[in-house]
């Protein structure tokens, strides 16, 4: 018994010095110890050598021995991935890596591109600015000072912190940062999101998003504005495109006009997208008030401009037939990659 305990021991210290280095050695370890001549079925049958009031102690540390060279074997089968058929799983460094899916650009990022694409070939360049803005800034300095009823055509959200601050109604924030800054010639596009406290709906959401743009210069008229804005939905939509202006208003622009094209869906025989008219408004536009020129310090007598605005939801609409304006924000894949096509 004495002996045996010994022994026992000094297996124990193999066991716990026992590093495999790969299949093969810890195949050698499970023969040796756990094969069906090895240590420890070699030490139950000693068993019947123990006297009879030691066996239930000797019992006790054998079981434990065996747990101690299972566990271990299993340890070290885990360590090293052993396989079923016990060749050690190793990384292949050479083997080519898994593909990662390839992400997609959001349709409202492709129609961005594309419509900033079109003006940049007309020398407009961008001009970004932030979205919380002061109220100089979104209402008073284009025409729609406190109690204006045009201000009530948008319903703002207010920063808590500072009644003076909110979250951008409309781009138009970023043209009047850029007429504040620089002289004449002005011509920029001006891409961005905005906020609405509306109501979320299929055709209404908090946020979205518009592209306005600004052209000042000496001798700018309606005729560069319908050449400019016809160049562009002929760019977008096609070369047979057709366009209709009709008499608006916006604070900002004197005359204003919104530009409808054919409807792209039906081809002009009519469906629910263009309500059975055959014509889809697509932009706002007018030559700039000259009271706003006058606002930021520049002669309305030698200076004239135009200024436009789109939402671009609306535009992803007609393109891609997006019917529910929450797809936008809910980053479902399954809508998401469906939008390819280069810029
Ligand atoms: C300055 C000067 C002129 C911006 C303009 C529109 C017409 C317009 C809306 C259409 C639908 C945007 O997405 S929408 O809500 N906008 O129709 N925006 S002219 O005119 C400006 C702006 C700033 C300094």
């Amino acid at each position: 018994m004495e002996q045996l305990l010994q022994q026992i021991e000094q297996y124990r210290q193999e066991i716990a010095a026992i590093v495999p280095n790969g299949a093969d050695s810890l195949e050698a370890y499970r023969i040796r110890f756990l094969g069906t001549k090895g240590i420890v079925k070699n030490l139950f049958t000693e068993m019947k050598n123990v006297p009879g009031d030691k066996k239930r102690e000797f019992g006790q540390i054998l079981n434990e021995f065996k747990q101690l060279a299972e566990s271990t074997y299993e340890n070290w089968k885990n360590r090293l991935d052993v396989g079923v058929a016990g060749q050690v799983k190793s990384i292949d460094l050479s083997l080519p890596g898994d593909a990662l899916p390839l992400g997609t650009h959001h349709p409202i990022t492709l129609v961005r591109d594309r419509i900033v694409h079109i003006f940049g070939r007309l020398g407009f360049s961008v001009a970004e600015g932030p979205e919380i803005e002061d109220d100089w800034h979104n209402f008073t300095a284009l025409n729609l000072p406190e109690n204006h009823p045009a201000r009530d055509m948008q319903d703002t959200f207010y920063i808590h912190q500072n009644p003076d601050w909110l979250l951008r109604t409309h781009t138009s924030s970023v043209q009047a940062r850029a007429m504040e800054r620089q002289k004449p010639p002005i011509r920029i596009i001006c891409p961005g999101r905005v906020y609405r406290n509306e109501t979320i709906s299929a055709r209404a959401h908090c946020f979205f998003h518009q592209t306005e743009g600004l052209y000042v210069d000496e001798n700018v008229s309606f005729a560069d504005l319908k050449q400019t804005l016809y160049f562009f939905v002929q760019e977008l939509f096609g070369k047979d495109v057709r366009i209709r202006f009709r008499p608006s208003y916006f604070p900002f622009t004197e005359p204003s006009a919104e530009m409808d094209i054919n409807c792209r869906i039906c081809g002009g025989s009519g469906c629910a997208v263009c309500k059975h008219t055959g014509w889809v408004e697509i932009l706002g536009s007018g030559m700039v008030h000259p009271k706003m020129l006058e606002n930021f310090g520049i002669d309305s007598n030698k200076y004239t401009g135009f200024a436009f605005g789109m939402g671009i939801e609306r535009i992803c609409q007609l393109q891609y037939r997006v019917n529910d304006l929450r797809l936008y924000s809910q980053n479902d894949v399954r809508f998401l990659k469906q939008f390819t096509g280069a810029v």
